[in-house]
């Protein structure tokens, strides 16, 4: 049966702005109070979609959550209608109202972590979503991430959508971001490698900036899913990784079916990791293992370049994989440079294309950030909301959206106008109606 990776883009919202918030992402705190352009960025992210989908890959969309988040600023005190606390909340603590704007949701391999069914004890995807705790303007994410989710896969017959992990940070979990699974194909069953920052229960080496996600979170979302212990991996992100910048997994690693790309730097104990993978991995398939050395790619332009969030990719018809990576890694020298030893290496990645995010990417997300990752059986494909599967009319519909709605620039100083908080719940309920949410889907249609 054929098995495919459905990729489920966040699409980015009309708050989209750089407000500074995310200690440890070197693009989110470089890029305080610069002037954000929604309307180039949420074009940006479809331009990707498309990408995908003219390259006959299943493109999905999660929609972008309601923000400013009303609901959390009533739930800190602020009263009245819905302007005046914006108001309110704005006059005595302008910080909290950026907290509340933030469009991260776009972000959506922070959204869960997925488990496919040929891994699973009882052959059904398992999804946990992330509970993002780490970081106060993402920990209001994860239950409108569970209603989108709901909505996209919607039939427990083949996904079972678990609760987010409890609200303490031993289990602090981010999501897909530091997950990676490797495989001989999709439908095949592969290994699992989940990525932690940290332990709960062991203080020792923690890095400077914050680990967001813990061991025992990753062991929690395995545990749900039945994985099978041997062929399922907890390993160490590397402290001086997250230290210079590396602040998710995934922006020092990419991997798809058998194919790994890390850089050297980004586990704690390599050789043992490596290792541990050829272990889980036999008898199944043999792993690609491809390591950037620091010397070719210090880590520093590891992060600037965002090489390891791209999105590696099998395109339908071809023989080689494709490494969809940001305009940024052809401006970096070496991380230019190491496209080309790539190329040429004769490693399974045959083709480097690049696309410009600039407007995520100067808060820190890439072309891997910005997707969720859902492989899928044809029977699983078919139970999918096709509301929220791309196709060209629905990419010219939602294009056209944005042009009507966002604003061309926004700086954090906009966000307490309520004239935004009116564009943007326009922008949304007019979206329910192109994405068939619904006419309750968010707090505000629901009031
Ligand atoms: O959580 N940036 C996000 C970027 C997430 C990238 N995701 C992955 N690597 N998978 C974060 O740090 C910045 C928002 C601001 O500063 O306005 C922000 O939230």
């Amino acid at each position: 049966m054929t098995t495919v990776e459905v990729n489920f883009d966040g699409l980015i919202g009309p708050t989209h702005n750089y407000a500074g918030l995310s200690i440890g992402n070197l693009a989110s705190v470089g890029h305080a109070g610069v002037v954000a352009h929604p309307k180039a960025a949420a074009l940006q992210g479809l331009a990707k979609m498309k990408l995908l989908l003219d390259l006959g890959l299943v493109q999905g969309i999660l929609p972008p959550q309601e923000r400013p988040a009303i609901r959390r600023l009533r739930e800190l005190g602020f009263q009245g209608t819905d302007e005046a606390v914006l108001e309110r909340a704005w006059a005595t603590d302008p910080a909290l109202v950026a907290r509340v704007s933030s469009a991260s949701s776009m972000w959506a391999a922070n959204a869960a972590t997925v488990c496919p069914e040929p891994d699973t004890a009882d052959g059904r995807v398992h999804i946990t979503p992330a509970n993002l705790l780490t970081m106060p303007h993402r920990a209001i994410e994860c239950l409108e991430t569970a209603r989108a989710l709901a909505h996209a896969l919607p039939d427990p017959e083949y996904v079972v959508l678990h609760p987010p992990l409890p609200t303490h940070a031993d289990f602090a979990d981010e999501g897909a971001a530091n997950h990676v699974r490797l495989c001989s194909a999709h439908g095949e069953r592969g290994v699992e490698i989940f990525v932690y920052g940290r332990s709960a229960y062991d203080r020792t080496g923690q890095p400077v900036f914050p680990a967001r996600q813990t061991l025992q979170a990753s062991q929690a979302i395995a545990r749900r899913a039945g994985l099978e212990p041997r062929r399922t991996l907890f390993v160490r992100q590397s402290p001086a990784g997250i230290d210079a910048g590396a602040f998710h997994a995934d922006v020092v690693a990419v991997g798809t079916e058998s194919t790994l790309l890390f850089h050297e730097t980004a586990f704690v104990d390599k050789r043992a990791v490596l290792d541990a993978i050829r272990r889980a991995a036999d008898g199944l398939f043999e792993p690609e293992l491809i390591e950037v050395p620091e010397a070719d790619v210090p880590i520093a332009d590891a992060v600037r370049s965002y090489l390891f969030n791209a999105q590696l990719l099998r395109i339908p018809g071809t023989e080689k994989k494709l490494l969809l990576a940001p305009l940024e890694t052809i401006e970096v020298d070496s991380s230019r440079a190491f496209c080309d030893r790539l190329l040429a290496s004769g490693a399974s990645i045959g083709e480097v294309r690049h696309t410009d995010l600039r407007q995520s990417m100067q808060n820190g997300g890439g072309p891997a950030c910005l997707r969720l990752r859902v492989v899928l059986n044809v029977a699983a494909l078919e139970r999918v909301n096709p509301s929220l599967l791309l196709d060209q009319a629905l990419h010219a519909r939602l294009v056209s959206w944005v042009d009507r709605h966002y604003r061309d620039a926004l700086v954090p100083d906009d966000l307490g106008d309520r004239a935004l908080l009116r564009e943007s719940r326009e922008a949304l309920d007019e979206l329910t109606r192109l994405l068939g949410l619904g006419g309750d889907y968010y707090g505000f249609q629901r009031c």
